[in-house]
C-alpha cells in the first residue's frame, strides 16, 4: 500500500471536509427549493470514500454505488461544480442536468452511477468487473451498496457468478445502520452483513467504516486480491449517517443521544486529532484549509446558480426514437 503519511492525512481532512460542507451546502440550497427531487446525503460515512481512494488506482479502477452518491465522483476527480450544476438540474450538470441528485455518472473518470433501485447496482458492478476480466484491462470495480440492499436477491446471484468466475471485483456493504427508518436489527436474523460472503466461500469481514486507515488496509488488500486474478471480496463497512435517510426524513426512529455518540467517533475529527497529535499543521495552516474547502464549495454554488437551465428540445436528443413510432408530439 501507499505509505499513509503526513500528505495523506491533510489530503483526507481537506478532502473529507470539502465533502461533507459541499453537502451541508446542498441541503441549505435544497431548504430554498434550487435542489429539487430526492436528496439522499453522505455525512458521516465521508472514511469509507477516503481510505478506498486511498487504495485505488484511479487510471483503470472503477467505482458503482447507490443514490447517495455526490462525492465519490468528485473524490475520483469529477469537477464538483459540474456536480453541483447537475443537483440543481442545469445544463452544465455532469448529464447535462437530466440525471440530477442520484444519478451522477462520468465514464471518463470511472464513476458508474447513482442507482435509485435498492441493490440494483450490485449485479452491474460484477458485469463491469466482467468486462474488466474480459479485455483484460487490470482494472478492478469497487461495488457498493447499503444494509438495506444487501437483504436483495441480486447480491446472492452476483455473488454467485462473481466466485465462480473469479472477478475482480470488491463487494462492499456501507452498513449505516438503517435502510431509509428500518434498523438492521428490525430486518435479519443477523446483524453481521459481511456473513453473507461466507455461503460463497468469498473472502469477507468486517471493517471500522469511521477510520480511513482500517478502510485503506482493507481495500487496499481486496484491490490486490482482485487484480491478481483471486477474485472478490466482500467488506462489510461499519459505518454511520448522520442527516435522515433522505431530506424528507423526521427521524422518529432514532434518538439525538444515538447520532452524538457517533459523532464522537467523527472520521473527520478523527483524522485532525492525528494531525494535531503530530504537529503536522499549525492552527493557522488548518484554517487555510478550511478557508479553501469554503471557497469552492461556495464557487460550485455560484456556478450552479448561474448556470441556465436546458433547452426544452434537449429532451428529445437523449431519448432513442423508433422513426415509425407514430406518436412523436415534436414531429407531429
Ligand atoms: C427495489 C427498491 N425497493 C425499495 C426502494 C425504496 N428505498 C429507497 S432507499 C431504501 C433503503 C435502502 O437502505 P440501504 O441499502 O441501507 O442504503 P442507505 O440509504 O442506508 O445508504 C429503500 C427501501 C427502492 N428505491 N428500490
Ligand atoms: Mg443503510
Amino acid at each position: 500500500m501507499k505509505p499513509i503519511t503526513k500528505e495523506t492525512y491533510l489530503q483526507w481532512y481537506e478532502e473529507m471536509q470539502f465533502w461533507r460542507k459541499f453537502e451541508d451546502k446542498l441541503a441549505a440550497v435544497y431548504i430554498q427549493q434550487k435542489v429539487r427531487g430526492f436528496l439522499h446525503l453522505y455525512n458521516g460515512q465521508e472514511a469509507v470514500l477516503a481510505g478506498a481512494i486511498h487504495a485505488m488506482d484511479l487510471s483503470k479502477d472503477k467505482m458503482i454505488t447507490a443514490y447517495r452518491n455526490h462525492v465519490q465522483p468528485i473524490a475520483m476527480g469529477v469537477d464538483p461544480k459540474k456536480v453541483m450544476a447537475e443537483l440543481y438540474g442545469k445544463v452544465t450538470g455532469t448529464s447535462k442536468g437530466m440525471g440530477g441528485s442520484m444519478h451522477i455518472f462520468s465514464k471518463e473518470k470511472g464513476f458508474f452511477g447513482g442507482h435509485g433501485i435498492v441493490g440494483a447496482q450490485i449485479p452491474v458492478g460484477a458485469g463491469m468487473a466482467f468486462a474488466d476480466k474480459y479485455f483484460e484491462t487490470g482494472g478492478v470495480t469497487l461495488t457498493y451498496f447499503g444494509d438495506g440492499a444487501a437483504r436483495q436477491g441480486s447480491l446472492h446471484e452476483a455473488f454467485n457468478m462473481a466466485m465462480l468466475w473469479k472477478l475482480p471485483v470488491v463487494f462492499i456493504c456501507e452498513n449505516n445502520g438503517y435502510a431509509m427508518g428500518t434498523s438492521v436489527e428490525r430486518t435479519a436474523n443477523h446483524t453481521d452483513v459481511w456473513k453473507l460472503g461466507l455461503g460463497y466461500e468469498m473472502p469477507c469481514g468486517p471493517v471500522d467504516g469511521m477510520n480511513p486507515v482500517k478502510v485503506a488496509e482493507a481495500m487496499q488488500e481486496a484491490i490486490d486480491r482482485a487484480r491478481r486474478g483471486d477474485g472478490p471480496t466482500f467488506l462489510e463497512m461499519k459505518t454511520y449517517r448522520y442527516r435522515g435517510h433522505s431530506m424528507s426524513d423526521a427521524q422518529l426512529y432514532r434518538t439525538k443521544e444515538e447520532v452524538e455518540e457517533y459523532r464522537k467517533i467523527d472520521p473527520i475529527t478523527q483524522v485532525l486529532d492525528v494531525i494535531k497529535e503530530n504537529s503536522y499543521a499549525t492552527e493557522a495552516e488548518i484554517e487555510v484549509i478550511d478557508q479553501r474547502v469554503k471557497d469552492l464549495v461556495d464557487e460550485c454554488e455560484k456556478f450552479a446558480d448561474e448556470s441556465p437551465f436546458p433547452e426544452v428540445q434537449q429532451l428529445y436528443d437523449v431519448v432513442y426514437e423508433q422513426e415509425n413510432y407514430p406518436f412523436i408530439p415534436h414531429r407531429l
